[in-house]
C-alpha cells in the first residue's frame, strides 16, 4: 500500500490554506487580501452552481436587458454580476468595482470601504451559455492609491500595477487560476467538499507551442503582421510542422488551454474593429498578468500589454498572448512592418 500517496491525498491544500500560508510570509499583513479572496471564491462557487443548474432551472434565456456594449444580457450574466458585486461590497475590503456588465464604476460606501479595486467580467463567453460550452469569470485587483477619495484613476492604471489577477472556468470541472505576482497556481473545485483544491501548482507555460487560437472568420479584415503570422502557423517555411487551430470563443477556455498546453491566443485589430474586441481592464490585463507570471508574454501589436495605460474603464485593445517564443514571432512581424 502506498502510504505516502495516501498522506498526499488526505493532506489537501485548499485555496484558503494556500492563501493563509502565503499571508504568513508577510507578518505585517492584516489579512485583508485573504478576506477579499474568500469573497471572490464564494462568487465563483455560486456562479459555478448556477451554471451547472442553468438548463434544469430554466435560467437560460434573455433577461430583456442589454449591457454597456449593447449586447443582449442573459439571465446568468445578470445573476453573476449581482452575486459578484454583492460579495465584493460585503467583503468590506473594496472601494471601487468595475464590471463588464455595468456602464459606470461602483464606488463603495465609505462605511464599508477597503483598499482594493476589483475589475471583473462576471461571466465571459456568454454566447456559449446556451450550448453548455465552457465559460468563466475574469478578475484583476489593484490597490487604491494613497490618500484622498477613491477615484476612477485608481482603476485606470497599467496592468503591471495589478496586485493579483485570475479567472474561474466553469467547464467539465470548475477551475480557479490565480496569481498574486509570485507565479500562477490552479485550484479545482471538489463539489463534494465545496472546496477549491490545489491541483496545478506553479503553472509554467511551455516556451513554444503547437497551437494557435483565433477567430479566422475575421481574416479578411486583418492587418499585415497578423495575416503573415497565421499564414506562418499554417504553412511554415522552416521545415517545422504546421500548428493546430483551436478556438472555443470563450476567452477563459482558450487562455486556459494556452496556459496548460502552450501556443498563442490572438484577438487582433481588424479594419472593422481597430481596437480589437477584448476589454483592457477585465480581459486583456488579468490574462496578460497570468501569462507573464507563467513565463509567457502578452503584446498588443504595439507594446507590452501590461504597460498600456487605459483612459476608459471599458476600453478595448488587440491582444496576442501565450508562449514566449510564439509571441516573440508576432512581435518581430510588427517590428518589421514598423521599420518599412
Ligand atoms: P461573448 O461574451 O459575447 O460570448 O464574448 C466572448 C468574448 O468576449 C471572449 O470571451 C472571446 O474570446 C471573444 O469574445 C470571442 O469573440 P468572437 O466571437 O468575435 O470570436
Amino acid at each position: 500500500m502506498d502510504h505516502a500517496a495516501d498522506a498526499y491525498r488526505t493532506d489537501l491544500m485548499t485555496i484558503t490554506r494556500f492563501v493563509l500560508n502565503e499571508q504568513s510570509k508577510y507578518p505585517e499583513s492584516r489579512g485583508d487580501f485573504s478576506i477579499l479572496l474568500s469573497h471572490i471564491v464564494l462568487g465563483c462557487k455560486f456562479v459555478c452552481s448556477a451554471v451547472n443548474k442553468a438548463g434544469l432551472a430554466k435560467l437560460i434565456g434573455l433577461a430583456g436587458e442589454t449591457n454597456v456594449q449593447g449586447e443582449e444580457q442573459k439571465k446568468l450574466d445578470v445573476l453573476s454580476n449581482e452575486v459578484f458585486v454583492k460579495a465584493l461590497v460585503s467583503s468590506g475590503r473594496t472601494c471601487i468595482l468595475v464590471s463588464e456588465e455595468d456602464e459606470k464604476a461602483t464606488f463603495v460606501e465609505k462605511s464599508n470601504r477597503g483598499r482594493y479595486c476589483v475589475v471583473f467580467d462576471p461571466l465571459d463567453g456568454s454566447s456559449n451559455i446556451d450550448c453548455g460550452v465552457s465559460i468563466g469569470t475574469i478578475f484583476g485587483i489593484y490597490i487604491v492609491k494613497d490618500g484622498g477619495e477613491p477615484a476612477l484613476d485608481d482603476v485606470l492604471q497599467p496592468g503591471k500595477n495589478m496586485v493579483a489577477a485570475g479567472y474561474c472556468m466553469y467547464g467539465s470541472s470548475c477551475t480557479l487560476v490565480i496569481s498574486t505576482g509570485g507565479g500562477v497556481n490552479g485550484f479545482t473545485l471538489d463539489p463534494s467538499l465545496g472546496e477549491f483544491i490545489l491541483t496545478h501548482p506553479d503553472i509554467k507555460i511551455p516556451k513554444k507551442g503547437k497551437i494557435y487560437s483565433v477567430n479566422e472568420g475575421n481574416a479578411k479584415n486583418w492587418d499585415g503582421p497578423t495575416t503573415k503570422y497565421v499564414e506562418k502557423c499554417k504553412f511554415p517555411k522552416d521545415g517545422s510542422s504546421p500548428k493546430s487551430l483551436r478556438y472555443i470563443g470563450s476567452m477563459v477556455a482558450d487562455v486556459h488551454r494556452t496556459l496548460l498546453y502552450g501556443g498563442i491566443f490572438l484577438y487582433p485589430a481588424d479594419k472593422k474593429s481597430p481596437n480589437g474586441k477584448l476589454r483592457v481592464l477585465y480581459e486583456v490585463f488579468p490574462m496578460s498578468f497570468l501569462m507573464e507570471q507563467a513565463g509567457g508574454q502578452a503584446f498588443t501589436g504595439k507594446q507590452r500589454a501590461l504597460d498600456l495605460l487605459p483612459s476608459d474603464i471599458h476600453e478595448r485593445s488587440p491582444i496576442f498572448l501565450g508562449s514566449y517564443d510564439d509571441v516573440e514571432e508576432i512581435k518581430a512581424l510588427y517590428a518589421a512592418e514598423e521599420s518599412m
